[in-house]
């Protein structure tokens, strides 16, 4: 049978489109359970029938995205390849419902199971494979790009276990393994077909062809294969579907000869569990744990398995010539984790595809896009050059050939100047020379961008100066967004029948139509619906915290929350000194304007952290003082949700009165929980950091809590910076730190907290937590005030949430679109 005759009957073949009305939806949902999954018995789990319905979904997903492909092909053009180290997805079921306008005829279907949709839901295990910001972040992105039918790929690794499962246990973090696959994961489909090689360890030799040319070949390598699983991204009711292809590895069949015959069969089989190794277990550090060997290892691993993917389509299509490469293909790197695909690019091109230097890299630095998402210099990525040699040869060579070209072009703009040299190399010299990633990043590509207007402006002075100088078109800001299908729609149904009830429903896949919302700020009927879907929201929170922590959150009074990684920079040790303050408030019945208040947090510490682990520790002690004081009661509650991760914050941003975003001024790059709680009509006490700046210039900065000291102050105020004279002078301070050193949240164990206390007296503190205090206390207060006014409190709630449509990632991918990308929709 020729091609296209084999074509032809696979099409011709194609099973009957699956229709979408109740009745099929039921009838596969009876399959699936039946012959899919084997069972005739419902059981008190819904696992199963969340399995079926899934399954069912899927059906129904899989023929979009076939169309999505096939459409796609037809007509070839520009394609986006988003890198990343991780995606923080979630729950899948009711966000694929939600996208296909399913809800109504799922619910039905699901009637005659006895069953309704949203326990099902709750059967689904989070996908957590992500850290916190930058993983959602992806997510988010994969969301809006399928809702804006864009073709956008994402890549990323299928971790056999995601972040892990925190329990408290004695006011202390414990971690558990998140073992998600366990039960299956209906989502995903393999494609073993498309199974690549990815070579790691050997060395390089020089190779002669026969005419004479000299090729450098990576040999004795041993090779591990990435086996791709694709799970679909539907769009908002557009009929697309996307895919994010989540690579796993396992061992090639091969086993070292040797050992097998010298009669080892065992032990050679055994050794296969090194390749399935590397995609184990996501690394639970949200700023980077230098130098672990394995994490080089999935970086590699991820980028060299995409690439060669990618790189073998083109060639199908277009054979060996890339001159138009660039026109067709961008790679968006989520950070320096995947920027080795600069070298790997450079090595597929050159050795396996027989460019010459200069060739591939017109190639590879018109393909490749670099968004960095951090300041902390500490998270900033370093591998040494010895690590690498011995992993990658091959691409230590080749990175040691960019640096060399590079620096030439620093000679140029720069002669004669050593130290910018020293300082721009992307090879840190030293006793251990270090691999500088983001240099690598930013040298290998066409464009670099922050996160948030301030973080992009700090690269640009600060941290990238050099760079900036040398290539200014090179950089630019697309400040993040959250996508308002899960954090709106999905998560805050009742907000969203409101919303739609005033201003149609076209704000969903619009957002900036949320904006129309202004209009009905004065509208009495209209603030007591938004309150009471607020309250109803609280109970709902209130049901959980009770259920997880064994404490009464009482609807009435504020719901003050801060929900995020547990890091020093974030300052949860700020908040808790609050909570202290208040809690020495009521003790001593200084009740006047008193807002009573129920404080939650959450948020996962770095197991190997200790600070951040210490801080949820006394967050915890502090509670539970606070909880058991009968006099405390009537005005202060505090909670500590173990777990959070994306299934809790969707219960937590609808019922939030006040969202803490109270970072030290330049260290967060940009923050999206602020975004979510200002779209669920949250009001914001947070500092000018990240993108709170441009959440208060959207809403007005009469309508945010602003406290704390200002970007371009810091560098002053550290150089001058004398903590306990900041204490001496704040009796408010002093107060709550003398009850914090006095042991009264710590009775057996003495001492405990004093890393806390040090760190909070030492003059080089660079979390600024003192200086910050007073200002922050204060920005509580008019918090109480404005809140004791619920009607005020509930126009300024409208007015967040209407001011929210900028914070949407379909505007922010837009951006990405418009300015790097330059795809048609498609
Ligand atoms: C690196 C090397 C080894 C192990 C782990 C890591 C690692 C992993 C994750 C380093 C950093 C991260 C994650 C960083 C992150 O989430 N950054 C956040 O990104 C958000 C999206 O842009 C921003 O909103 C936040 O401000 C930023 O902190």
């Amino acid at each position: 049978m020729s091609n296209d005759v084999k074509k032809k009957a696979k099409v011709s073949n194609l099973p009957k489109a699956k229709s979408f009305s109740e009745k099929s939806l039921a009838d596969d949902l009876g399959h699936h359970f039946y012959y899919t999954l084997g069972r005739d018995q419902l059981t008190e789990s819904h696992h199963y029938l969340f399995q079926a319905l899934a399954y069912t979904v899927r059906d129904r997903l899989v023929a979009k995205c076939r169309k999505t492909l096939h459409a796609r092909a037809a007509e070839p053009s520009k394609q986006v390849a988003y890198l990343s180290l991780e995606f923080l997805m979630g729950r899948a079921l009711s966000n694929a419902i939600l996208n296909l306008d399913l809800e109504d005829d799922v619910s039905q279907a699901l009637q005659q199971y006895g069953c309704d949709l949203e326990s099902l839901s709750e059967a689904e295990h989070d996908a957590g494979l992500g850290n916190g910001g930058l993983g959602r972040l992806a997510a988010c992105f994969l969301d809006s790009c399928a809702s804006l039918a864009l073709p956008v790929t994402g890549y990323g690794i299928r971790y056999e276990y995601g972040m892990f499962n925190q329990s408290i246990n004695n006011c202390q973090q414990i971690e558990q393994p998140d073992n998600w696959l366990r039960e299956g994961h209906p989502w995903e489909i393999s494609a073993p077909e498309q199974s690549q090689r990815v070579k790691f360890f050997g060395h390089v030799e020089t190779h002669k062809d026969k005419n004479g040319r000299v090729h450098r070949v990576w040999v004795n390598s041993q090779d591990v294969l990435a086996v791709p699983y694709d799970v679909p991204v539907p769009g908002y009711q557009n009929d697309v579907v996307n895919t994010l292809r989540l690579w796993k590895s396992e061992a090639t069949d091969e086993f070292d000869l040797e050992e097998f015959n010298a009669g080892s069969y065992t032990e050679a089989v055994a050794k296969k569990n090194l390749a399935e190794q590397i995609t184990m277990v996501l690394y639970p550090n949200d700023a980077s744990e230098n130098g672990k060997e394995l994490r080089l290892r999935q970086q590699y691993f991820l980028c060299s398995a995409t690439l060669q993917h990618i790189l073998s389509q083109w060639v199908q299509k277009h054979g060996n010539n890339f001159d138009k490469f660039h026109e067709f293909q961008v790679f968006q790197l989520n950070d320096t984790h995947p920027s080795i695909a600069v070298p790997e690019l450079m090595r597929l091109l050159m050795d396996d595809y027989e460019l010459s230097w200069d060739d591939a890299w017109q190639v590879t630095s018109r393909s490749m896009a670099y968004t960095n998402h951090t300041l902390l210099p500490e998270a900033l990525e370093k591998w040494s050059t010895a690590l690498f040699e011995y992993l990658l040869p091959r691409i230590l060579e080749i990175i040691y050939e960019i640096n060399a070209r590079f620096l030439t072009q620093v000679t140029y703009q720069w002669p004669g100047d050593v130290e910018k040299q020293r300082a721009m190399s992307i090879i840190e010299e030293g006793p251990s020379p270090q691999i500088r990633m983001a240099y690598l990043a930013i040298v290998g590509s066409y464009s670099v961008n922050g996160v948030a207007a301030l973080h992009t402006q700090l690269l640009t002075s600060g941290l990238f100066a050099d760079f900036y100088q040398l290539w200014p078109e090179r950089f630019n800001n697309k400040t993040n967004g959250v996508t308002p299908r899960r954090w709106l729609s999905h998560c805050n149904p009742k907000l969203a029948a409101l919303i739609t009830e005033k201003i149609s429903d076209g704000w969903v896949a619009d957002f900036s139509q949320i904006k129309q919302l202004r209009h009905y700020f004065d509208d009495k009927k209209f603030i007591a619906q938004w309150q009471q879907v607020k309250t109803d929201n609280k109970k709902q929170l209130a049901a959980l915290i009770q259920k997880e922590c064994n404490v009464e959150f009482d609807p009435s009074m504020m719901f003050d929350v801060q929900v995020k990684r547990i890091h020093e920079y974030k300052r949860q040790l700020l908040n808790i000194l609050h909570v202290i303050h208040l809690y020495e408030r009521v003790r001593n019945n200084e009740l006047e304007d008193f807002t009573p208040r129920c404080i939650l947090f959450g948020g996962k510490a770095a197991p190997g952290y200790f600070m951040a682990k210490l801080i949820i520790n006394l967050i915890c002690n502090v509670a539970k003082v606070v909880n058991e004081d009968p006099a405390c009661k009537p005005y202060l509650r505090v909670a500590f949700l173990p777990n959070y991760n994306v299934s809790a914050m969707e219960v937590i941003s609808p019922a939030t009165d006040l969202s803490e975003q109270i970072s030290t001024v330049g260290k967060e790059a940009s923050g999206t929980g602020n975004m979510k709680f200002m779209m669920n009509g949250a009001l914001t006490i947070g500092t000018l950091d990240g993108a709170n700046i441009e959440i208060s210039e959207a809403v007005g900065l009469e309508n945010f809590f602003l406290f704390g000291a200002r970007s371009e102050q810091v560098a002053d105020i550290h150089a001058h910076y004398q903590p306990q004279t900041t204490i001496d002078n704040s009796p408010n301070l002093q107060r709550v730190l003398q009850l914090l050193a006095s042991g009264h949240f710590n009775l057996f164990e003495p001492n405990k907290f004093q890393p806390l206390i040090d760190s909070i007296k030492d003059p080089n503190d660079q979390w600024l937590t003192a200086y910050d205090f007073d200002s922050y206390v204060e920005a509580q207060e008019k918090a109480n005030i404005a809140y004791q006014d619920q009607h005020y409190w509930q126009q300024l709630s409208i007015l967040n949430t209407a001011a929210s449509g900028q914070f949407s990632s379909d505007r922010t991918i837009s951006q990405y679109n418009q300015d790097i990308w330059k795809l048609s929709k498609g």
